[in-house]
């Protein structure tokens, strides 16, 4: 096998060319697509003597000519990834014609077909499957585009920008034209040709101007638009209340397509979406997947400033545009719903999962500083960890400055492809502060580690902090350079928040602040400090780092009842499940049974009356947090908290609390179930989502206590519901648990369930999911049927996350069977998805490369996995690099 290159950030030189334009012609055909490109080039230095090298791959090229003159063999050469022509001119216009096959491009990567429409996806490096091209992000033009198609095969034709000519041809075949007046680099093209219908909606900018908001899917999805409307609306609105951006086309065109590799993408004027990011109904939409489809949409929709009019000078950059976009969606999301909700839920998926990735052999840093394949880097960490760097910034220079830093940012740079230093030299210019230190989060991987200890003076009425901040090594660096942190603290005393003074600082007494931690020890004193507090520290998580402060269960318990920050409470309630669960892992397996620490059972039993009285109307308190309070910490999480993960005990252990919880509180939990459980018209506003969300944490309670009543119920939820999120949550209670007498019940539900959503795929994908998650110890094999089911499709990535992705990622104890059945399982996908969908098999390996968190015997069983992988033939570039690094 040849070695794959390494690209270096420190590499990166300008481009030789500026492209002043860019036309191209597509012809599509059932058996081929014939692509013309007209470039004009213009030499950036008059008087040099560079070759122009232009990105192509797969490409036949049928012709090729120089201001009109064709050139033969030995003015050009082609390889397996460019196309070079030594001598040219510094003014000129290059006219290739390529032939490509996108009735065979299963990698869903440039232009290919998604069921009967052709479709694109360009990022990062998809245009060069196209044509000939610089497909650099810093190389940017002005787009013409016509397409010419089958009239009735596809009589929608789309690009970017405006439409300015369409018409008939001999043979039923149609041609439109479409012109982009914003130079925009080659990831940002896009095109579709299909039988579509569209959703239309009218917006009128800030500036008086109306502009058309189209949304195209098949016919049989036209009753699904709606939502993604309304929320492309409020998106807009929001973009410029909250950041001054206005759109600049006439029309906004989003389109759903069936085969998409990851969720959407910010194409100029023309996003494409995967069908289950954008359509949705109550009968056949989550409130979660409600919730993720408006987030996704006003992604998508933000890129327009944060990405397309500023866009990336390279790869590396890529976390300018995608971490600050994260950042406006996230806050976008806490604007239209619950600001707390939203933080904790984001909060708990970076712990979770970005902790991991970057404890794990792929850790890199926000900005890497190389990488052998660039899909392999759109990652939590560039874009979860990424947006917690951007919130610090926001949070260090307040919502007034930032919004001036950001003005300054699209002022400055509206056209340009600029790096992160360029979003952060706005930032310093509007406000004066130094931010060399802080670059540190951009440039070194790995999750702090912030160790507090405390001390009350209770004669002097001090309260001192000691903070150590460390990072673990990373494959890229040993030592790590201390960063800036943004601590936002308060103090809790027995009643409440406690005010304070921090010592040599002028500032005024107060319950919260924000202190700037810089070195690698620094001791805070706290004064006028009244009583002994329990100190409530990284609020609202205001940085992204480990907290290691030896909170007692007492500590806890009064933070989670007396702290005014609700992500610490939120926090502190993780916190002590964790404390006890562990506790319950170490007892397990001794005589007699261990039991669960009842400091648990007693803060349970108060969140619980609180939430039965708030689901009574007797109080004010946010229902979802309260769920999400009452819900344990997921066997992931636990098991990113621990060095060596125990699989069978983190699961065994789990359970038991879980059960035990839900026996002792079986009447509680059936007095909240009945409160919520009315008979309501499906809505999804933020407080019947929160109703609904509550509701089914008590029902899964009510479920793990093992009672025949309990699934009774569930089966009667599932049965009479009328909305996708009560029947799925009903479902997965009873696929999920594994009692005896809930056989049955499963069956014949998801017997139910399959008979009603048989032909609706997304609703499908559910149904493959909730079954690879059980951890019944079929699962295995139950998911080797589903393979061959008629519903699955082995070149959907739906289908692969769910069925695939569910059992490998989301169903540990199964996965981790000790045969090493589920790594075998995994490592003969992976070589399947290698040669059809190598983006796709380079996601879906990411459990394997965790070897290093599992036992002896796991850990030789998954490194050996992953060397047989090693010895495929043709490995591709996106396997190779996760393949070698987890084995380095
Ligand atoms: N920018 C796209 C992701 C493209 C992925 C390419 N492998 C979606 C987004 O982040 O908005
Ligand atoms: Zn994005």
């Amino acid at each position: 096998m040849n070695n794959p290159k390494t690209i270096y950030l420190a590499d990166y030189q300008a481009p030789l060319f500026t492209l002043e334009k860019t036309k191209l012609n597509f012809d599509l055909y059932e058996n081929h697509a014939e692509v013309r490109s007209e470039l004009t080039f213009l030499a950036n230095e008059s008087n040099s003597a560079h070759p122009l090298v232009l990105h192509g791959q797969g490409l036949t090229l049928v012709s090729i000519a120089i201001d009109g003159t064709v050139l033969d063999d030995s003015r050009y050469s082609v390889s397996d990834d460019c196309l070079t022509i030594p001598n040219v001119l510094t003014h000129f216009t290059l006219t290739c014609i390529t032939k490509i096959e996108p009735q065979n491009n299963t990698s869903l990567e440039g232009l290919y077909k998604s069921q009967k429409m052709f479709c694109t996806q360009c990022e990062a490096e998809g245009f060069r499957t196209i044509t000939y091209f610089p497909d650099r992000p810093d190389v940017m033009s002005e787009f013409t585009v016509r397409i010419t198609a089958d009239k009735a095969l596809y009589p929608v034709l789309l690009s970017n920008g405006n439409k300015i000519g369409e018409g008939a041809l001999d043979e039923g075949r149609h041609w439109v034209e479409w012109h982009d007046p914003h130079k925009k680099p080659s990831y940002l093209f896009a095109l579709v040709a299909g039988d579509l219908v569209n959703l239309d909606g009218y917006f009128t900018t800030s500036s008086g101007r109306e502009v058309l908001l189209r949304i195209y899917v098949e016919a049989k999805d036209i009753n699904k638009c709606e939502h993604a409307m309304q929320s492309l609306k409020k998106a807009m609105k929001w973009d410029e209340d909250v950041y001054g951006r206005e759109y600049d086309l006439d029309v906004f065109m989003i389109v759903a397509v069936d085969d998409f590799n990851m969720g959407a993408m910010e194409n100029k004027g023309l996003n494409i979406f995967n069908t289950s990011c954008v359509l949705a109904s109550s009968a056949t939409t989550t409130d979660e997947s409600f919730l993720s489809i408006e987030a996704i949409v006003a992604h998508e929709y933000f890129h327009n400033w944060s990405g397309n009019r500023v866009t990336c000078r390279d790869w590396f950059q890529l976390s300018l545009k995608e971490g600050f976009t994260v950042f406006r969606d996230a806050e976008f999301s806490s604007d239209m719903g619950s600001r707390t909700v939203k933080r904790v839920e984001d909060v708990n998926m970076l712990r979770t999962h970005q902790f991991a990735e970057d404890a794990g052999p792929m850790a890199h840093a926000v900005q890497p500083a190389s990488f052998i394949e660039i899909s392999n880097f759109y990652t939590l960490t560039v874009y979860e960890k990424g947006a917690e760097v951007v919130r610090m910034i926001h949070s260090l220079l307040g919502a007034a400055l930032f919004r001036q830093g950001s003005d300054l940012y699209f002022e400055r740079h509206d056209g340009q492809a600029v790096t992160i230093d360029d979003f952060i030299k706005a930032m310093t210019d509007v406000s004066g502060r130094d931010f060399t230190q802080f670059m540190n989060w951009y440039r070194q991987a790995g999750t702090p580690r912030v160790k507090v200890r405390g001390k009350y003076n209770p004669d002097a009425h001090t309260y001192n902090l000691t903070v150590k901040q460390s990072c673990p090594p990373t494959p890229e660096c040993e030592m790590k350079l201390p960063f800036h942190i943004p601590m936002a603290m308060g103090l809790i005393g027995l009643e409440g928040p406690l005010s304070f003074t921090l010592k040599d600082n002028a500032g005024e007494s107060s319950t919260h602040r924000v202190v700037e931690i810089t070195e690698k020890e620094q001791t805070l004193v706290f004064e006028n400090v009244r009583e002994e507090p329990v100190p409530s520290l990284f609020r609202d998580f205001s940085a992204p780092i480990k907290l290691d402060f030896q909170y007692t269960l007492t500590d806890l318990a009064r933070l989670i009842t007396r702290d005014d920050d609700g992500f610490c409470r939120w926090d502190a309630s993780q916190q002590m499940a964790v404390s006890v669960i562990k506790d319950v892992m170490q007892a397990l397996g001794n005589e007699p049974a261990p039991t669960v620490n009842p400091q648990l059972l007693e803060t349970h039993k108060q969140l619980l009356e609180q939430a039965i009285e708030a689901a009574s109307g007797k109080s004010e308190q946010d229902l979802q947090m309260l769920a999400y309070t009452l819900t344990l910490p997921s066997e992931e999480y636990l098991s990113e908290t621990q060095t060596i993960i125990d699989v069978e005990c983190t699961h065994h252990a789990r359970v038991r609390v879980k059960r035990k919880l839900a026996q002792q509180f079986y009447g509680l939990y059936h007095d909240l179930y009945t409160l919520l459980d009315k008979p309501k018209a499906y809505s999804a506003d933020t407080q019947s989502i929160a109703e609904r969300k509550l509701k089914h944490t008590a029902l899964s309670y009510l479920v793990a206590s093992g009672k025949q009543e309990a699934l009774a119920l569930a089966k009667s939820q599932f049965d009479k519901a009328d909305n996708m999120s009560d029947e799925f949550s009903a479902l997965a209670e009873l696929v999920h648990s594994n009692s005896q007498a809930a056989i049955a019940l499963k069956e014949e539900s998801l017997a139910a369930f399959y008979t009603k959503w048989a032909d609706d795929t997304l609703v499908m994908n559910r149904w493959f999911s909730v079954q690879a998650s059980s951890s019944n110890p079929t699962t295995l094999s139950t998911v080797k049927q589903l393979m061959d089911h008629p519903s699955f499709d082995k070149n959907n990535p739906n289908k692969l996350r769910a069925l695939i992705g569910g059992f490998c990622s989301r169903n540990a104890i199964c996965f981790h069977d000790r045969s090493g059945k589920g790594y075998a399982f995994l490592s003969q996908r992976i070589l399947e998805l290698n040669d059809s969908n190598p983006q796709m098999a380079s996601r879906l390996l990411a459990p394997l490369t965790r070897w290093k968190k599992y036992d002896d015997q796991r850990q030789q069983s998954m490194r050996q996995t992953l060397s047989t992988l090693l010895e495929h033939p043709a490995l591709s570039k996106d396997v190779f690099e996760v393949v070698t690094k987890s084995l380095a």
